[in-house]
């Protein structure tokens, strides 16, 4: 039958994700919504008939028409919300990161293997989206040989207000940490934050670009521009360069216009709107498989890999320097 979502956090990110369960995700309802904002629970649950608006994640997790949980909130607030959901023994969608810092993550870690079975597929969407499936597919054929670095430019047109420093690794580089294991197939082995004079856009105090230098276990370099105050857009580009050749994403050429001597394109404002196809599919295939069963996407392993290295980050960029990554055994479960 249609799964029953619960969803947890109605802000930017849930209010989308409650509109496409809604409107574009076969399968599945939204049958609860929970935010510790009651009025703002109640708004969003009013756009779902059926749809039930707590402020409480224990009773909407124990109603009857709840099957399986999506975690929007804010990164802090996933631990808690995590393992209840594994203590109802309920699929789990959590947006990223999974939490963000190694320790907290190996809570949940610990919590999933104790049930057995895989219950949390983690939010990291890039995987879903059709340029980088792409690029992942390139470099599956091993056509380019090698891949020895990748670029990866991460660019926001302006922080919210609660955004500080350390979130730019721990909340945005999170992705990049995810698209190099899942590209190269690797794990990340040590991380340096370098701090270029920030720009005079950003708001004060925010250490606004940086430029992160991962380093992978094959000897791999991975770099990130990450500026959250671009000004012009949401723009996430990647060029993987490899033995015999490159192979670039991001460059939103989906239209190119010619007018009065000027020729251009458009670049998305915001995550939403660049991701939209890549959250959909990423939603359709939680939904799907769990209606099967199964669990499959970024796994709990991939949340804590992730959370280390961007532990490791914020340490680079608060205390300088190159940070070792310490993961601890991947437990069989994770394959
Ligand atoms: C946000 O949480 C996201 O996940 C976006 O993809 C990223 O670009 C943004 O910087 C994060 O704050």
């Amino acid at each position: 039958g249609t799964l029953g979502v619960a969803v947890i956090g109605t802000g930017k990110m849930g209010a989308d994700h409650v509109r496409r369960v809604h409107e574009v995700t076969s399968g599945a309802r939204v049958s609860a919504v929970v935010d510790l904002d009651a009025d703002r629970a109640k708004q969003v649950a009013a756009r779902v008939d059926g749809c039930t608006a707590h402020t409480d994640m224990a009773s909407a997790m124990a109603a009857s028409d709840v099957d399986a949980v999506l975690i929007a909130s804010s990164g802090p607030a996933h631990e808690s919300a995590l393992l209840l959901a594994l203590e109802h023994d309920l699929p789990v969608l959590c947006e990223k990161p999974l939490t963000p810092d190694a320790a907290s993550a190996l809570r949940v870690l610990q919590a999933e293997q104790a049930l057995g079975h895989r219950r949390v597929q983690v939010g990291f969407m890039r995987r879903f989206d059709a340029e980088y499936v792409k690029l992942k597919s390139c470099l599956d054929t091993g056509q380019l040989g090698r891949p020895l670095m990748l670029h990866n430019r991460h660019r926001n047109a302006a922080s919210p207000p609660f955004f500080t420093s350390s979130m730019l690794i721990s909340d945005s580089v999170a992705h990049e940490t995810d698209v190099t294991r899942w590209l190269l197939g690797q794990e990340i082995t040590a991380v340096t934050v370098l701090r270029p004079t920030p720009s005079a856009n950003a708001p004060d105090g925010l250490q606004d670009p940086q430029f992160v230098v991962l380093e992978t276990e094959g000897g791999a370099l991975s770099d990130v521009e990450i500026f959250v105050n671009c000004g012009f857009g949401y723009q996430v580009q990647a060029e993987v360069v490899c033995e015999r050749g490159t192979a670039r994403i991001g460059d939103g050429h989906a239209m190119v216009t010619s007018m009065a001597g000027r020729w251009g394109g458009t670049i998305a404002q915001d995550f939403v709107e660049r991701f939209a196809d890549a959250y959909d599919r990423e939603v359709q295939a939680w939904v799907d498989a769990t209606r099967r069963g199964e669990v499959t996407g970024p796994s709990v392993w991939d949340g804590y890999a992730a959370a280390a290295v961007c532990e490791a980050g914020v340490r680079s960029l608060n205390d300088g320097g190159r940070v070792p990554v310490e993961l601890v055994e991947r437990p069989a479960l994770y394959g």
